[in-house]
């Protein structure tokens, strides 16, 4: 296991490099009227939730190549959560995904959980395929098919995801249906969406107290041509309709190419629905790479939003962040680590920027200027405060680095012997 005196080890090595490059930004930021010690604070507490499903190596539509040592049920994955989450110090919620992790006794789940200081943070339904001995079909829809006893069939499944998180201690559910037409005229396109939003509702009756509703949008995929819930402006109509606990979920692979998701995420954070964000990058469609490996800039002006609602204290402004990847080449804790990184730069990034300054500029139309006030927090290399926010929280200052010197992927290959698994997919 890579206990603590195992990272503090790997610390003490990097240590002193790490204090020159901090003390040397420290006086830099000082010149620009920051705190570095603040700002390392803020990155301490910082979180995103990990998601259950993504500690598995991912495939395409074409194959999948399993890794060795890989888990092979919940218990393992929440093994290589914890993992995660002792390197970066940000990752102790976990989002789990229905059926593909059930707990056949959630107790004894949730007691293993808490045990490694984890949590689960948000459930996901998944009715975008079929199960082994499920009674009806999903391939021509879910919560919005023609069949009632499909629909009912799907809201049972979405009804059982809140009982099994009620057990464990959750506090949201996410719903994503691949529901949508291949061709035109195969769905009546607002039919389909009375049939989808009449089912959401019996969900959301169901819906514990203090919990919330995610409802995540999607342009395409896996039907092509059109989606029930296919963007931000659909997933506003169904929340508002749905109940004061509904909000959309903004994946960010989930727009067409160019879409200003910044944009995107302003205008819900104004209608006061901005449920929360499914975290990962993308070059095409939903490619679900790692955060911040294809536009970091995007990344930070999305964070320049949340951090400006933040900081003007935006009533009921409370967004939940999780991480939604699938990792077909890479190790996939390196994979998690490396994103929970990312995204705590971009929001550390968000909070140098000036914002009196910015302003003015607004103010005064110079988009020269404030172009610039943005691009001078983007472009400050912010990497030793958030090594030094993992190094005070335990956690280390190279995670990847350490975790390669720990052997655990060795380890894992001699006690997870691999399992036969499906051989395309996403999961
Ligand atoms: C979808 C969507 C959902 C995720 C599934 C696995 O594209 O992003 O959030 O649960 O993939
Ligand atoms: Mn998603
Ligand atoms: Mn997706």
């Amino acid at each position: 296991m890579l206990t603590e005196a195992f990272i503090a080890r790997h610390n003490e090595l990097l240590l002193p490099a790490l204090r020159e490059d901090y003390d040397a930004l420290g006086r830099q930021l000082a010149r620009r009227g920051v705190d570095i010690d603040a700002l390392a604070e803020r990155a301490t507490a910082f979180r995103v939730a990990v998601p259950s499903w993504g500690v598995s190596t991912g495939g395409t539509r074409f194959a999948s190549f399993p890794g060795p040592g890989e888990p092979r049920d919940v218990f393992e994955k929440l093994e290589d959560c914890e993992v995660v989450n002792r390197l970066v110090r940000v990752t102790p919620g976990i989002s789990l995904h229905i059926p593909w992790d059930k707990p056949e006794r959630p107790a004894e789940l949730l007691a293993y959980a808490r045990a490694r200081g984890l949590f689960f943070d948000s459930m996901n339904s998944n009715t975008f395929q079929d199960q082994a001995g499920q009674a009806r079909s999903y391939k021509f829809g879910s919560l919005s098919h023609t069949d009632p006893a499909v629909r009912r069939q799907a809201i049972e499944h979405n009804l059982e995801c809140l009982e099994i998180g009620t057990a464990l201690g959750a506090r949201s559910h996410t719903i994503w249906i691949g529901d949508g037409g291949n061709f035109p005229g195969q769905l009546h396109l607002r039919r389909a969406l009375d049939r989808y939003l009449a089912s959401v509702c019996e969900v959301y009756r169901a819906l514990p107290a203090g919990w919330k509703l995610f409802l995540e949008h999607k342009l395409y995929e896996p039907a092509f041509y059109s989606t029930v819930i296919n963007d931000w402006g659909t997933s506003y109509y169904c929340a508002t309709h749905v109940g004061d606990r509904a909000a959309c979920l903004v994946d960010l692979g989930h727009h067409a190419p160019n879409v200003n998701v910044e944009m995107i995420v302003a205008r819900l954070i104004a209608l006061g629905r901005l449920g929360g964000f499914h975290f990962n990058d993308s070059k095409y469609g939903d490619d679900d790479l790692d955060a911040g490996s294809i536009k970091p800039f995007e990344l930070f002006l999305i964070f320049n939003e949340l951090v400006d609602a933040e900081l003007s204290t935006v009533p009921g402004f409370d967004p939940a962040y999780m991480l939604d990847q699938s990792h077909n080449v890479t190790d996939p804790i390196e994979s998690l680590m490396t994103s929970a990184t990312e995204l705590g730069r971009a929001f550390v990034q968000a909070h140098l920027v000036d914002r009196a300054a910015l302003e003015a500029y607004q103010e005064s139309n110079d988009p020269v200027m404030a172009l610039q006030t943005l691009k001078r927090a983007f472009t400050t290399d912010v990497a030793p405060v958030l090594a030094m926010a993992r190094l005070r929280s335990g956690g280390a200052i190279d995670p990847v680095a350490t975790y390669r010197e720990s052997g655990y992927r060795h380890r894992k290959i001699d006690e997870r012997p691999a399992v036969a698994r499906r051989r395309a997919g996403i999961v």
